[in-house]
């Protein structure tokens, strides 16, 4: 049987991300790339192309292919706001300090659990759209701001929903273990029980997960409560990720790695022993700038040595309406080179083949590669280090979600 090709570029470069090709961007000149029933059906140098006639021909005009951009770390659905919190914070007081007194996340909560499911679709497409222009193929969504069975479950729906009715890949985490509500005040035990039976058996139920977070840290979950959240993720064969280390060092990066935690996010206070565990468990190491910035935060992440310990970096938004409100991944983008000092190459690793990685999805997006999902973005740039350099400036010219043209939608 002859191959079929619905569509194919031509002059272009490619930057694959595939580690194979080479430890940068993977890069192919003057390459060319073809695709077939949303996969990418061939790609490599112009010149070795095989001859076949496609469907629909496309003159990239010397411009690079990219992966889709992936945003591996959100809480996108969630209503209300916190600029009267962020106005505190100005006065000097600080994200913990906001939390203890009963704002922070529980306001957040407040809201969230007033809006219907319509009301939280409206709202989390409206926070969608600005990743969507900006060439985000790939998303995580994360519960976390119900905290009571329904509203848990109402924030799943929504995300899922944004997959079927948005040109985008969701993937959704349940982060029931986000923050003690106030119902539960004092009885932080007795919460962790709730999330594991009933939160979790619903979530299930439904199969709205497709992994599950927790929040190790002071204000947050002992080591011992993510503990029995991770053995209950364990029953439903859900993987698990992490925010850890974030505010202090509670050695969550070890309990990550004993568990194959898929990734452990945050990370400004791990230290080199949480590092080596993650480097032996291949738990990606996700980064949030976003937060790190809008927090004002001093201590910086360990890059020097996850880098000598090869342990893989993704970059994330953390977007979320308290310590990240920032709706760009393209800025967390040059936030992580200009902050954390990440390369070029780094950067753009860490939104495409890492971040794959740390939703579990590397067999089918992240890279340029054949038998991938057909996830493309085609810039009008000269090198890709100007997607890490400049912000605000390159939007994609086309935007290619599972082989078919989204641009503009
Ligand atoms: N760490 C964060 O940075 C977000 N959640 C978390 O556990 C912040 C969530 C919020 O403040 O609303
Ligand atoms: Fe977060």
């Amino acid at each position: 049987m002859t191959p079929h090709w619905d569509s194919l570029w031509t002059n272009v470069r490619l930057a694959t991300m595939d580690p194979e090709i080479d430890s940068g961007y993977g890069t192919i000149e003057d390459g060319a790339l073809a695709i077939s029933n949303g996969r990418i059906a061939w790609l490599g140098p112009a010149n070795e192309r095989p001859d076949i006639t496609p469907d629909q021909q496309h003159d990239g005009q010397g411009g690079w292919i990219t992966p889709g951009l992936i945003d591996c770390h959100t809480h996108l659905v969630f209503a209300g706001n916190r600029c009267h919190e962020f106005a505190l914070r100005q006065q000097g007081a600080s994200y913990q300090q906001i939390a203890e007194q009963g704002g922070g996340i529980r306001g957040t909560v407040q809201a969230t659990r007033a809006s219907s499911e319509q009301q939280l679709f409206e709202r989390a497409s409206q926070h969608l759209q600005p990743f969507l222009d900006e060439g985000v193929t790939s998303i995580e969504i994360k519960s976390g701001y119900g905290l009571e069975t329904e509203t848990e479950l109402r924030m799943l729906r929504v995300a899922r929903r944004l997959a079927q009715e948005r040109p985008i890949t969701v993937h959704t985490s349940f982060l029931g273990a986000h923050a003690l509500p106030e119902e539960f005040e004092g009885r932080a035990d007795a919460y962790i029980d709730h999330v594991c039976a009933e939160m979790m058996t619903a979530v299930a139920a439904e199969e709205l997960a497709d992994s599950v977070d927790m929040f190790c840290e002071r204000i947050g979950f002992s080591l011992a409560q993510c503990e029995r959240v991770i053995q209950s993720a364990n029953q439903y064969g859900l993987p698990i990720r992490i925010h850890a280390e974030q505010l202090s060092n509670l050695r969550a990066s070890h309990l990550a790695a004993d568990h194959h935690a898929l990734s452990v996010d945050h990370l400004e206070h791990l230290d080199e022993s949480g590092i080596m565990a993650l480097a032996r468990a291949d738990t990606v190491a996700t980064l949030l700038p976003g937060a790190f910035y809008f927090l004002r935060e001093t201590q910086l992440p360990p890059i020097e040595l996850l880098r000598r310990h090869g342990v893989k970096m993704a970059v994330g938004s953390d977007f979320n309406p308290g310590s990240s409100p920032q709706a760009s991944l393209r800025l967390s983008m040059q936030m992580a080179a200009n902050l954390f000092g990440l390369s070029p190459q780094e950067v753009l690793a860490g939104v495409t083949r890492n971040a794959a990685q740390a939703l579990g999805l590397n067999q089918q997006i992240g890279q340029l590669r054949r038998g991938l999902q057909a996830d493309l973005l085609l810039w009008e740039i000269d090198d890709p280090a100007e997607l890490v350099w400049h912000y605000g400036l390159h939007r994609p010219r086309q935007i290619i979600k599972e082989g078919q043209d989204v641009s503009g939608r």
